[in-house]
């Protein structure tokens, strides 16, 4: 790999950051020679109590198994909304952007307090009670939050569903946690395209006997069919309802939430995560990765339905008193630069995206972004996978106008909050690099017989003690919790991803380790050589599998999407191949490209690569479940072009 630019910590972050480079250094240690000291102080600065708690930590990793705060109770909400009241009750919390560019919202503390209130008091009266299930399947709009947060209220478990999935997957996930009452809307609207919510509930709930309520939030005033003895409307219901609701004082080691995720194996698993533990890091993240300042409009792009809409549009800038900027719309319409857009008319101070995003927008050009201001924007971050360097130093340099530090957020759904993140202030960024562990995150790089690597290196990332928004479990299958992330390493918590430590002690998170090829027996990671083929200014994105091969065990077969404009040729295939080889070596040189107009990708933008290897693999018959993707038309056409091997 070429050498990176390393980027220094800017002047003004290094000035007044809020953990500076020695904080960083002191606090770490701290938090790792002794854990429970330190997480006992976090837990009380960070965090209101009903009952202090005396116990601070319980864990056995090789069971899975940790508890944090075990004897002290709170309540999620008192902590995300009522502590707030007193000193920015008129100060918006949710400023709410439409998918059109004329419609946006600004909701206050206040107003949330009583929205949050009166649903709470609404799902009562249809008798949810402590340690139900709710499923919440709805558009990026304030009662999304409403209603998370609702749950948390009255002790309930919420289990949001992206409101992309479809009928089959809610259903799944409905009957999985026995929900009982599902909130919805009549329709969600993204990019102009409408999304029948309620229509698809209808066709779920055919097959869950269990529902007996559903409550309809009337977002566009589509027309939609009616169980009158099962449906109710949102805003005729919460007309009725009180507007204060005693909260419910439950336990920190009580359920906050269960949040669906896809692993390599079987069906998605109900993550689930706990209440003090998880809202502490929530908080504790939000704070110093994002050097969050009072008064300032944080933007994260993601959904809802996804933990880093969870952890970073809904519980940790709430939990932070922030202003939190939630969007409805998809960052190419009406155009691309719709998201710069939105930056300059709330006036955005940390914008926070995935570098799927980041690529496509590249891919667009440079005018959509030079043609706004961004001179609110402080700060930059990304998530969700690794991040090229090009796309980086693009995000750097054309969005950033080269002074806003990127935190490159290395986390999972079973993590609950970042994991390996940049502090903005306390170190030095290198384009590529999640850098190093937020405190009492103890990373290790395990080799193959399952021992630690030392100093520079690359394995297996694992955690080696828990932290405490560590995953409680999978719902209902105890076990399968053990056997996917505490058994393959007895002792740690396995990730699933690989990654490098430089000599610097900086991560490098090379992707799913299910993703790694054997070339000839040296392993390359899909994500390198995909950093090499988005060097050439004419590609936009590539996806990297592995294939049968002969020879060397396995071949690499890349999928390359063009920028627009730019025509497939055989001279920009052997360009490709050589930047490969010029990148990583020769061992890299793709021995099959495929140009694909697009990628076959999840409503979150994750590129499927089961579907590709497949494809590459000629393993034609059985392509999977296809319901998840964005666009499945896709497929058709890489399975009409695609390449002899
Ligand atoms: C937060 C989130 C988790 C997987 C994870 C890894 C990848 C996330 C990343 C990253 C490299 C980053 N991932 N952040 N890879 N750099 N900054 O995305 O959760 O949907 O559960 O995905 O995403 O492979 O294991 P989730």
């Amino acid at each position: 790999m070429s050498d990176v630019h390393t980027r220094p910590i800017p002047a003004k972050f290094a000035a007044n950051a809020l953990i500076g480079a020695e904080d960083y250094e002191k606090m770490y240690r701290q938090s790792v020679q002794d854990p429970e000291a330190f997480w006992a102080q976090q837990a009380k600065d960070f965090l209101q109590w009903e009952k202090s708690f005396t116990q601070v930590l319980e864990e056995d990793m090789h069971r899975g198994h940790t508890a944090w705060f075990a004897d002290g109770q709170l309540n999620v909400t008192v902590n995300c909304i009522d502590r707030h009241l007193a000193s920015r009750s008129e100060q918006t919390v949710i400023l709410w952007e439409g998918d059109d560019p004329a419609d946006s919202v600004a909701i206050t503390y206040r107003t949330l307090y009583d929205n949050v209130c009166r649903l709470a008091n609404l799902l009562k009266s249809r008798g949810v009670k402590k340690g139900d299930r709710v499923c919440i399947y709805m558009p990026m709009i304030p009662e999304a939050a409403y209603a998370m947060l609702a749950c948390a209220r009255i002790g309930a478990v919420h289990s949001v569903v992206f409101g992309g999935f479809s009928p089959v997957s809610l259903r799944d996930r409905i009957l999985d946690s026995d929900c009982r009452l599902v909130i919805t809307a009549d329709e969600a609207i993204r990019g102009g395209k409408h999304i029948p919510l309620k229509a698809n509930v209808d066709q779920a709930l055919s097959e869950c006997p269990s529902v007996h309520t559903a409550i309809v939030v009337k977002h566009i005033g589509a027309p939609v069919d009616w169980d009158s003895k099962r449906d109710i409307w949102y805003a005729d219901a919460i007309a009725e309802m009180d507007g204060d609701c005693a909260p419910e004082v439950v336990s920190a080691e009580d359920p906050l939430f269960i949040l669906y995720t896809s692993g390599s194996t079987g069906k998605p698993k109900g993550v689930l995560h706990t209440t003090a533990g998880y809202l502490l890091m929530a908080t504790m993240t939000f704070k110093y990765v994002f050097d969050y300042r009072e008064g300032e409009v944080f933007w994260c792009t993601a959904d809802v339905g996804w933990i880093t809409g969870h952890s970073y549009i809904v519980y940790g800038p709430l939990a932070a008193g922030a202003t939190t900027l939630m969007f409805e719309g998809v960052p190419t319409y009406p155009d691309a630069s719709r998201f710069w857009q939105v930056v300059d008319k709330h006036q955005v101070n940390s914008f926070y995206t995935a570098p799927t995003a980041i690529r496509a927008l590249m891919g667009a050009g440079d005018a959509f972004v030079t043609s706004t201001e961004r001179s609110s924007l402080r700060l930059l971050g990304t998530v969700g996978e690794p991040i090229n360097p090009e796309a980086w130093e693009w995000y750097y340099k054309v969005v950033g106008d080269e002074r806003c530090p990127i935190v490159d957020t290395w986390w999972q759904t079973e993590t609950g909050a970042h994991m390996i993140t940049p502090l903005p202030g306390a170190m030095a960024l290198k384009p590529g690099s999640a850098t190093k562990p937020f405190f009492g995150v103890q990373p290790v790089l395990l080799d193959g017989d399952g021992k630690e690597i030392e100093g520079a290196g690359e394995g297996a990332l694992a955690i080696k003690k828990s932290w405490p928004s560590m995953i409680r479990g999978v719902y209902g299958d105890r076990q399968r919790m053990i056997d996917t992330y505490f058994s393959t390493y007895p002792g740690y918590y396995f990730t699933g991803d690989g990654a490098r430590r430089d000599a610097d002690g900086y991560y490098w998170i090379t992707g799913r380790i299910d993703d790694v090829l054997n070339v000839s027996g040296h392993r390359l990671g899909t994500a390198e050589i995909e950093s090499a083929l988005v060097l050439h200014p004419d590609t936009a994105e590539a996806a990297v599998v592995g294939y049968p091969h002969d020879i060397k065990g396995q071949g690499i077969y890349a999928f390359v999407t063009l920028k627009s404009g730019r025509e497939p040729s055989e001279a920009l295939r052997q360009a490709l191949i050589e930047l490969c080889s010029k990148e990583i070596g020769p061992i890299a040189k793709p021995d099959v490209i495929q140009w694909a107009p697009g990628l076959p990708k999840t409503r979150s933008g994750k590129i499927m690569r089961r579907i590709l290897r497949k494809i590459a693999c000629n393993e034609l018959d059985n392509l999977g479940d296809t319901s998840t993707l964005a666009d499945p038309a896709v497929v058709d056409d890489l399975l009409a072009h695609r390449e002899n091997r």
